[in-house]
């Protein structure tokens, strides 16, 4: 997977065209991961799902925190997010398939927020930099 000029650029026009500053989003895209997945929620027994969760928002603004990071080294996505990968393989074990289905969120987060600015390139830039990120996240199961 790479990321051409055209994906950079319009990756950095959506976050400059977020209202909300791209950290919040986090916790909507979690909050929808567990309602359209909750299988997802096993990895997360010890956190309170009821609505408008404080545990849910923290987490989901960790993820996006991290993703920003990304965002900021898309020429050094595995560098960025390092540590991450060794954490979700070797200590929580998270499977894999549960990075596309949070990306599958975020995609509908980003629609929501950038409405007509969220075409089909725009959404492509998008699904490259989320399937950068799951492949880094993946790669230490090996
Ligand atoms: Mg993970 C913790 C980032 C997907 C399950 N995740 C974390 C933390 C970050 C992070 C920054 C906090 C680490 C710390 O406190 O040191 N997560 C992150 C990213 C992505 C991701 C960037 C994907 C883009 N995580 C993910 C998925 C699952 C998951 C798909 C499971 C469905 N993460 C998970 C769990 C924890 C973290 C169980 C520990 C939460 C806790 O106990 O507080």
């Amino acid at each position: 997977m790479v990321l051409n000029a055209e994906d950079r650029r319009l990756l950095q026009a959506s976050i400059s065209k977020l209202d909300r500053r791209f950290e919040e989003l986090g916790g909507d895209a979690l909050c929808r991961l567990f309602i359209v997945y909750p299988q997802t929620k096993t990895y997360f027994p010890h956190f309170n799902m009821g609505a408008g969760s404080k545990d849910v928002l923290h987490q989901g603004e960790k993820v996006a925190k991290a993703l920003g990071s990304a965002l900021n080294h898309l020429d050094d996505i595995r560098g960025a997010l390092s540590h991450l990968s060794d954490l979700h393989a070797y200590n929580l074990r998270v499977d894999p398939v549960n990075f596309r289905l949070l990306a599958k969120c975020f995609h509908v987060v980003l629609a929501i927020h950038l409405r007509a600015e969220y075409n089909a390139c725009t959404c492509l830039a998008w699904d490259k930099f989320f399937e950068m990120v799951g492949e880094t996240m993946c790669e230490k199961y090996r």
